[in-house]
């Protein structure tokens, strides 16, 4: 049974809800994208964006232009309502749910009976039924699935963002979708939004399974890149070229070790462990130890660049890339700065940045640090770190490095 989908109204235009708007519009169904920012919604409305997605710049602008979507700072009645909001952490590293309970009180008014509510923030077990609890607070005239799950007058369901940054426009499409409903008339609803304008497959399970799928997938992937970063550290105690050393074991048929690096960056692969380490403490000792070891890599990083710059009279250290991954513009939570940040605060070498997606230095770094090209960087340096592996720095070869001591830390250089 498909029911006919006339609006959805998309909460929280960042990384994930602008492109779920713009993608939803450009299937003929009218969007009302919301946010707090007066800049976001301004600048959608003149049919630009605010964030660095590529492609995305020529969807948003054909949605604005025919009219299917439009961003306000309210809401408005819709037949569904989308909440893509950030779930942050606190200093104490637990789930901070704030955004979704601002986000839950800025719809209520508008709901009405037969309306589905779907959260796609990456949230901790329980998060769903508590905002179906938070819009019953508001609503007491409706009923909702946390307490009626028979036959509540709105569906709420969880389902969880998986797209990777850099290909959110195909991955939001391709992606099969791990939908979870309070109840399975819930779950039912929400997949009739998602076969809108998803290709994957849409698989139906309640939300506390869908909430910790999502946790798991990237807690996999953090407890993964851990294991390569320990044995990172343990190759340079052994005198071993760690790159060389995982492409034999990855000769295994049943072994595929990821990649080590200089941490691991983003707000989701090093937050939504967290969740399940602060949901069941107890048992989830190596989820909480595979983000201590991560979390470890950028001082080990930070030692390593100022014993190669002892060295040196006049040190002088590139560090070369400052996003948090390869080919994109993101800064935020990336260890590259915090490293770049913290070699300059030592006060003990002058700091060159090579970042070639950005024409600015973030405020972090202005004064301490100079923002330079690749070869300015290797005309001036004595100690060279690799951070990002960036498709500018490919083409860098050893011979151009003699006398320098270089740190890399993607293994650009001496993967062999
Ligand atoms: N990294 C390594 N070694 C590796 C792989 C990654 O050090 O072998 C580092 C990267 O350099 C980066 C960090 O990990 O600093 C995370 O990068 P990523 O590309 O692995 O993932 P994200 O954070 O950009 O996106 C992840 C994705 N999750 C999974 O792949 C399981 C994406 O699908 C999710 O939608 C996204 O988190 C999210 O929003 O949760």
């Amino acid at each position: 049974m498909t029911v006919s989908i006339k609006k959805i109204c998309v909460v929280g235009l960042g990384y994930i809800g602008l492109p779920t708007a713009a993608i939803i519009a450009s299937r003929g169904i009218n969007v009302v994208g919301v946010d707090v920012s007066e800049k976001a919604v301004n600048t959608i409305n003149e049919g630009k964006i605010h964030i660095v997605e590529p492609d995305l710049d020529m969807v948003v602008q054909a949605a604005v232009t025919t009219g299917k979507l439009k961003a306000s700072l309210s809401a408005e009645e819709a037949d569904v309502f989308m909440i893509a909001v950030p779930t942050p952490f606190t200093g104490e590293k637990k789930p901070d749910l704030s955004y979704i309970a601002a986000a839950a009180k800025s719809i209520a008014p508008f709901l009405k009976q037969g309306n589905t509510v779907i959260l796609e923030s990456t949230s901790p077990v329980g998060a769903t039924e508590q905002l179906s609890e938070w819009l019953s607070a508001e609503r007491e005239d409706l009923e909702f699935p946390h307490n009626n799950p028979d036959s509540p007058d709105v569906f709420v369901a969880h389902c969880p963002e998986r797209v990777l940054p850099g290909h959110v426009l195909r991955e939001l499409v391709e992606n099969d979708r791990v939908i979870g409903g309070i109840s399975e008339q819930c779950s039912e609803k929400a997949k009739q939004v998602y076969q809108s304008f998803v290709r994957g497959e849409c698989i139906v399970t309640n939300s506390r399974t869908a909430e910790l799928a999502k946790l798991t997938e990237n807690s996999f992937r953090d407890v993964n890149i851990a294991f390569a970063n320990e044995l990172s550290m343990i190759c340079d105690k052994l005198s071993i070229n760690v790159w060389e050393l995982i492409k034999l074991a990855n000769r295994h048929p049943r072994v595929n070790i990821l990649n080590p690096g200089p941490g691991v960056g983003g707000h989701c692969i090093a937050v939504d462990p967290w969740f399940i380490v602060d949901s069941v403490p107890e048992k989830a000792r190596l989820i909480r130890t595979a983000r201590e070891v991560n979390e470890s890599k950028p001082d080990y990083v930070i030692e390593q660049i100022i014993a190669a710059a002892e060295d040196f009279k006049r040190p002088v250290i590139a560090c070369l890339g400052l996003a948090f991954k390869a080919d994109i513009d993101d800064l935020r939570e990336s260890p590259a700065l915090e490293i770049t940040r913290a070699l300059a605060e030592t006060g003990s070498a002058e700091v060159l940045a090579v970042e070639p997606n950005i024409t600015e230095l973030p405020e972090k770094l202005k004064g301490k640090v100079e923002l330079v090209s690749l070869n300015e960087a290797l005309e001036r340096c004595n100690v060279m770190a690799v951070l990002v592996d960036h498709r500018q720095f490919k083409q860098l070869s050893m011979g151009k490095l003699a006398r320098k001591i270089v740190i890399d830390t993607r293994g650009l250089l001496t993967n062999v």
